[in-house]
Order: C-alpha cells, then structure tokens, then sequence
C-alpha cells in the first residue's frame, strides 16, 4: 500500500496549534503524507495575533502546481487564504490543474480569540469562486452566521442554517456546533439524504487554538485514504476530541500555554 497524499493551502501559525502546522501534525498522526502551500504567515500566540503579511497569489499559484504536477494527491483542504487575490489564485489553480479529489474548504474567518483573519471583502471571493469547488464546506457557527448575515444560536438555526448553505453552495455542509452550549459538541453534516449528527462529551478546562484546523485537517486525512464522508467525520471528530483532552500544557511568561496535543496513541 502506497501512503496517501493530502496537501493543504492555508496559513503559517508561529505558535503552531493552527493553520499549516496543525494540518501536518494531524496528517503525520493518521499516516497520510501532507504537502503545504502557504498563503500567509501569521505572528501569534493561541488567543493573540500581532501580525498577519499574505503570501503574493502568483507564489500561492505556484506552490500548488508544483506539487499538484508531481505528486499523486488524493485530497486538498484549504484553511485561513487571507484576502480576495488569495481565494481567487486558489481557485484559478484548482480549475486549470483539473484537480478531481474531494476538496474540503474551512472558510476561516476568525480566529478562536476573536481576531480578524480574513480581509472583510474577502467573503465575496469565498462564495463566487471557492466554495462551488468544494465536496465539503466546514463553517462554524461564527463563520456560518457571517455568510448568512444572520445569528446563528442553536439547534433550530443550524438545521435552517446548513440546508441553505449547502443549497446555495450545491456542497456538503458540515456546520460545527461547538461554540453552543451543553454538554455536548454537536456537529450536523448536510450531505446527500438526511441530515447526519455527530456528537461528543464537551472537553472543559482546555484553551483551545487550531481545533477547527485538526478537525477539517482529519477529515481531508480519511477522504484521502478513500473514506465515505461520513466515516471520515466520525473518525476525524474522535480524533479532534483526543487532541483536545491529551492536550499540552506549559507555564510561560504570560500565564499557562495550552496546545492540543495531536498524536494517535492506538
Ligand atoms: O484557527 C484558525 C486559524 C487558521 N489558520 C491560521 C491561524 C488560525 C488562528 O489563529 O493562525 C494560520
């Protein structure tokens, strides 16, 4: 058996819970070989970002032919593009290299602590140009109420919410509840047929950075090994759940530094 080979387009995390670095770390951890081209570098620690400089989309462009033309990629993910220019050389490159594995998009808007990732017109580009490529859309409740324009608070809204963006997107939708509160993590997928439920027990006590990242990360992990959708989910949400209550923890200058701790241990 030949190791299956993801390749993810998203941003640099100096702290590296999130963007690329968690992306690798997840795909390392299932066996899948990752490949990586940048389309920003972010300055940050979990919870703070100082600054944020965007790869030029003609860099992007060619970051993906390369490997795209070389190696036998099974599935692609992308994470934070940062700005329009960015969605689109994303785009442009999918459509011309003819790539025709499943592509899961995370449309990244803001980090876990609040701060602005994407250039706000950026949103646009996402809908027009990104999204009508995508087999899986991973929005959470944030991300899903900003392309609604609209509040998105709890189970009622999220089954409203995923059918229209997976209508308006003609793509699955994997809408991630666990910003709601109870004790459960609750994710519902809008796939063919009816709606799939993924539940896990809510991990307490956990500063949390990159869990979005890991979860679409893992998810693009089993699509590349040939898993249903649905299978990949639920072994991509057991897998996040791990990370989350193995995590690190380490105390520094500024108080405790939490980080998921993204291995497999079975
Ligand atoms: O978790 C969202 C995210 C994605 N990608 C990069 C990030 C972050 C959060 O900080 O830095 C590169």
């Amino acid at each position: 058996m030949h190791t299956p080979v993801a390749l993810t387009i998203a941003g640099s995390d100096s702290s590296a819970g999130a963007g690329i670095q968690a992306d690798l770390k997840t795909f390392s951890a299932l066996d899948v070989y990752g490949l990586t081209a940048v389309t920003c570098i972010v300055a940050e620690t979990p919870g703070k970002v100082a600054r944020i400089e965007p790869v030029n989309p003609e860099m992007i462009r060619a970051q993906i032919e390369v490997v795209v033309k070389s190696f036998p990629i099974a599935a692609i993910k992308t994470g934070l593009l940062c700005r329009r220019a960015n969605i689109s050389a994303v785009a442009r490159s999918i459509v011309d290299l003819r790539f025709r594995g499943p592509v899961v998009v995370d449309p990244v808007i803001t980090a876990t602590g609040g701060d602005p990732l994407l250039e706000p017109d950026a949103i646009r580009a996402y809908e027009q140009e990104l999204f009508p490529l995508a087999t899986l859309l991973t929005p959470n409740l944030d991300e899903a109420s900003q392309l609604l324009g609209r509040k998105v608070a709890d189970r009622e809204a999220m089954e409203r919410a995923g059918q229209e963006l997976k209508d308006k997107f003609k793509a699955a939708v994997l809408l991630k509840g666990g910003h709601l509160k109870g004790d459960n993590a609750l994710d519902l997928l809008f796939g063919d047929g009816r709606v799939i439920e993924f539940s896990t027990p809510f991990v307490r006590g956990v500063a949390t950075h990159g869990t979005g990242c890991t979860y679409s990360a893992a998810i693009t992990a089993g699509l590349a090994k040939g898993a249903t959708l649905t299978d990949a989910i639920a072994r991509a949400k057991e897998f996040v759940t791990k990370c989350i209550s193995t995590r690190l923890r380490w105390s520094g200058a500024a108080g405790n530094i939490d980080a998921l701790r993204h291995s497999r241990d079975d």
